[in-house]
């Protein structure tokens, strides 16, 4: 081979050969985030581009998900499980405990760093504050979804699963609770909720959210208040089961149907849905005390959405009744801490300490 040839080749594969482990090691350096998929609008498929609300919801396999944002490697080494396809409307106490016990196991693994969970939008928040009551880890645990299917014109799926995959590799993102990516805020699973069920922007949380992803880069501005994860006192590892909790809502004119029939069902506990500051009408309070004297727990929340805040002994005399009160946590959250929280003390002191605290 001509001298010439030899000087130009063999400095060029050498210095190939040299960087090879460098990229080895770059590879090895990206974080390992694993995606489990449970269904919804993100894995949803509609008849055509102009479908942004009318599809089939949990149509979509996870493989596909992540070949559908090739992206995704650019920010950690990315594998998927499809725990469930269901549209989360769907999702029982049994599935939350099954998505729950696979997100533990995996938190627990050496070679995994962050968790990711694809999810429907419509129970959403419910699976992200119960995660954040049960699991105990300081790893990131990013709960994500879509407004429109992947099929329609400016689908917002691909840049929220983006954005999820970079939260949940980021160490920043460790020990702040369970959070969720959409339209590129980061929400605290505790405080977000779906406030609109035709937009992209339809997750917010009443005290704001925690923080911003641009362009694969978090920014954070806010830490959670409230107690979770490691600060928890539950753990998925001792909850065998979730008790019957209802949730009975009030207007003008109701009368007691809705919480004897979830008395007659065994419920453990009723969130009642007050106006107002959870107030209850004259004609429902003697059933609710005849109720409390049974053992059902009294738990007065708000439908006032964006923030209904239930004050003790305002609207209703908490202390002489027994009564407790959701603090701030909206109808269908205060089911998640009280069924959670059943599986500890049935005492409505201690429970009201935990609605002050998670
Ligand atoms: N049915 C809704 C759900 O699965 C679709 C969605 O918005 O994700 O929650």
């Amino acid at each position: 081979m001509k001298p010439a040839v030899l000087k130009t080749i063999v400095p060029a594969a050498l210095a190939f050969l040299l960087a090879m482990p460098a990229v080895q090691a770059q590879e090895t350096t990206k974080p390992n985030v694993v995606i489990l998929a449970t269904g919804g609008t993100i894995a949803g498929a509609g008849a055509s581009a102009a479908n942004s609300a009318t599809y089939t919801a949990a149509k979509v396999g996870i493989d596909q998900l992540i070949a559908g944002v090739p992206e995704l490697s650019q920010l950690a080494n990315v594998r998927g499980e499809q725990v469930m396809q269901i549209a989360s409307e769907s999702i029982t106490n049994d599935n939350l405990l099954q998505l729950g016990r696979r997100v533990a196991e995996l938190a627990d693994s050496e070679d995994v760093d962050g968790i990711v969970i694809t999810h429907g939008t419509d129970t959403l928040e419910e699976t992200a504050y119960f995660l954040n009551l049960v699991e105990k880890t300081d790893k990131p645990i990013i709960v994500v979804g879509s407004m429109r299917p992947g099929t329609a014109m400016s689908a917002d799926g691909m840049l929220n699963l983006y954005n999820a995959v970079a939260v949940a590799g980021s160490k920043e993102a460790r020990g702040k609770g369970v959070l969720v990516t959409m339209n590129d805020e980061i929400q605290s699973g505790r405080d977000v909720t779906k406030s609109m069920n035709i937009k992209t922007e339809a997750f917010k949380s009443p005290w704001g959210p925690l923080g911003m992803v641009v362009e694969g880069k978090s920014y954070w501005f806010r830490l959670p208040a409230k107690r979770h994860t490691m600060d928890s006192e539950f753990d998925i590892k001792n909850i065998k089961s979730l008790p019957n909790v209802g949730i009975a809502y009030s207007y003008g004119n109701v009368d007691d149907t809705a919480y004897k029939a979830f008395a007659q069902a065994g419920a453990k506990a009723i969130i009642h849905v007050g106006t107002g500051n959870g107030s209850v009408s004259s004609r429902v309070v003697p059933t609710l005390q005849a109720l409390r004297k049974d053992g059902i727990q009294i738990i007065r929340s708000s439908h006032v959405n964006n923030g209904g805040f239930v004050l003790r002994n305002a609207e209703q005399p908490d202390d002489k009744y027994d009564w407790v009160v959701a603090h701030d946590l909206n109808p269908q959250k205060a089911r998640i801490l009280a069924m959670v929280a059943l599986t500890k003390t049935q005492d409505s002191k201690e429970l009201q300490r935990m609605f002050w605290e998670y």
